[in-house]
C-alpha cells in the first residue's frame, strides 16, 4: 500500500483550519489537522515543503516509523510548527489504519472505557451578572462543567476570556483579527482581589454539583499562583488552569506545597519532554495537550500513558484553535483513555463546520459521543472548502499598566 497524494487546505468558517488529506493507491484517504492558531501558514508550509514530498510512495500503515522518520530525522526537533505538521500526518495515517481495519480508532487503542465523555464549555461575562447568565444558559443546555471567566472592576481592558460586550455569551470572544495584535492591559492585584469572590458567587448560585473551571492564562508568578490557589480553595474548583507560564516546570512546586486545588496545564506543550517532570513529580492533576501540536495521536498517547502512571488525568485542549478533525482524534482517545478527565469543547456543532467536516460525532447532555464509523469518523468536503481562504490574525499582546510586556 502506498501514499499517492497529500493535499493541504487552509481556511474554514471564521477560522484558518489547516487540513491535510492523505490519499492512497487503494482509494482510502485519511484526514489530519495542523491548525496552529494565528501561525497557520507555517505548519502548512512545513507540510508542503518537507513532509508531503517525503510521504509520497511511503506505506501509510507504518505510522510509527513515519512519525520517527519525521521527528528524529529533522535534527532540529520539536516546536509547535513541526509538531503540528507531524501531528496532522499522524492523524491521517491513523484514520487510514482505522478505515483499513474497518474499526473506529478507539477500538484500535483498546476499546471504549465509557459511553460519553464529559466536556466543559466556556462561560464568560463582562461583569459577574453577565457571567451568571452565561453559566445559566449552559446549565440549561445540560452542561455539567463550565469554565468561568469574568470582567474585573477597574481592570483597564476586558482581560483573558472575557466578553467585552454585553452580548458575548461564552463562545470564543477574543478578537484575533488583523496582523497587528490588540493590546490588553493587565493588573494582577485587581485580579487577585476580585476573582476568588466572583468564583465563590458562582458556586453559591449554582450549588455543589456544577464542575467549575477557571483559566488564569499564564498570568501569575509562582508565589502569586500559590496564594491565589489558597484563596480559591473554598470554591471547590474542578481545576485551576495555567496558573503560571508553562515553560517553567518547577513553578508549580510552590503552589503544590500550599494548596490542594487541582491544577491543569499543557495546552501549549508540543512534547512529552515539556511535561514529563510535571507528571512524574505529580505537580499537576490534568494534562492539557492537544493532538494537533503535540505530534498527533502517536505522541499524545505516550503522554496520556505516562500521565496514567501518576494519577494525572486528561483534559485535552479544545479551543476553536482546533478543527473538528483533531477534535475527532481526541474524542477517540477520550473514549478509550483509562485516565480520561474532561474535554474542552467549543468547535463541532455549528452548521458551517458540520458542512465542511461531516460526521456522526455528537454532543448530548454535556457528554460527547464519539462516532463508531471506521477511522476518525469524520470527513472533509473539498467543494465546501473552496468557499474559504486564509485570513491573517494575531493573538492579543498583554502589557502591565506601566507598559511592561506580560504573558497573553
Ligand atoms: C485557552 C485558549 O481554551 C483555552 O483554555 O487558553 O483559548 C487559548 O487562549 C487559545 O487556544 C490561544 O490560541
Ligand atoms: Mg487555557
Amino acid at each position: 500500500m502506498k501514499i499517492t497524494d497529500a493535499r493541504i487546505f487552509v481556511g474554514g468558517p471564521g477560522k484558518n483550519y489547516v487540513t491535510l488529506k492523505i490519499v492512497t493507491d487503494q482509494g482510502i484517504y485519511g484526514l489530519g489537522d495542523a491548525t496552529l492558531n494565528n501561525r497557520e501558514t507555517l505548519p502548512a508550509a512545513y507540510l508542503r515543503d518537507y513532509l508531503v514530498p517525503n510521504l509520497i510512495g511511503m506505506d501509510p500503515r507504518r505510522s510509527e516509523d513515519i512519525w520517527q522518520f519525521f521527528y528524529r530525522g529533522a535534527y532540529f526537533r520539536g516546536g509547535p510548527i513541526a509538531m503540528a505538521a507531524i501531528g496532522a500526518v499522524d492523524m491521517a495515517l491513523w484514520d487510514i489504519k482505522g478505515k483499513l481495519a474497518g474499526l473506529p480508532l478507539y477500538d484500535l487503542f483498546g476499546g471504549k472505557s465509557r459511553d460519553g465523555a464529559l466536556v466543559y464549555a466556556h462561560a464568560t461575562g463582562a461583569d459577574l451578572q453577565a457571567l451568571m447568565d452565561s453559566v445559566a444558559r449552559y446549565v440549561a443546555q445540560g452542561y455539567k462543567a463550565v469554565r468561568v471567566q469574568c470582567g474585573i472592576p477597574g481592570m483597564p481592558t476586558a482581560g483573558y476570556g472575557v466578553a467585552d460586550k454585553e452580548t458575548g455569551d461564552g463562545d470564543f470572544i477574543t478578537d484575533f483579527s488583523g496582523i497587528r495584535p490588540k493590546v490588553e492591559i493587565w493588573d494582577t492585584d485587581r485580579y487577585m482581589r476580585y476573582m476568588p469572590d466572583a468564583l465563590m458567587a458562582v458556586r453559591e448560585r449554582f450549588g455543589p454539583e456544577l464542575k467549575i473551571l477557571h483559566d488564569v492564562h499564564h498570568r501569575l508568578t509562582p508565589r502569586e499562583a500559590a496564594s491565589f490557589a489558597k484563596s480559591v480553595e473554598p470554591v471547590g474548583l474542578y481545576w485551576l488552569e495555567d496558573p503560571t507560564p508553562a515553560e517553567d516546570q518547577g513553578a508549580l512546586r510552590l503552589l503544590r506545597q500550599h494548596s490542594t486545588v487541582p491544577v491543569a496545564i499543557g495546552e501549549v506543550f508540543n512534547s512529552i519532554w515539556q511535561c514529563n517532570r510535571l507528571i512524574e513529580e505529580e505537580l499537576i492533576d490534568f494534562i492539557r495537550v492537544a493532538v494537533t501540536y503535540a505530534g498527533g495521536i502517536t505522541h499524545a498517547k505516550r503522554i496520556v500513558d505516562l500521565a496514567g502512571l501518576h494519577n494525572v488525568r486528561t483534559g485535552f485542549h479544545g479551543a476553536p484553535s482546533h478543527s473538528p478533525v483533531s477534535m475527532a482524534a481526541q474524542a477517540h482517545l477520550n473514549a478509550w483513555a483509562p485516565n480520561f478527565g474532561i474535554q474542552e469543547y467549543l468547535v463541532l456543532g455549528t452548521p458551517a463546520c458540520d458542512a465542511l467536516f461531516p460526521s456522526a460525532h455528537r454532543m448530548e447532555g454535556g457528554l460527547f459521543h464519539v462516532s463508531d464509523a471506521p477511522g476518525l469518523g469524520i470527513d472533509f468536503d473539498e467543494r465546501e472548502a473552496e468557499r474559504y481562504s486564509y485570513s491573517p490574525g494575531s493573538h492579543p499582546v498583554v502589557r502591565l499598566e506601566d507598559g511592561t510586556m506580560w504573558n497573553y
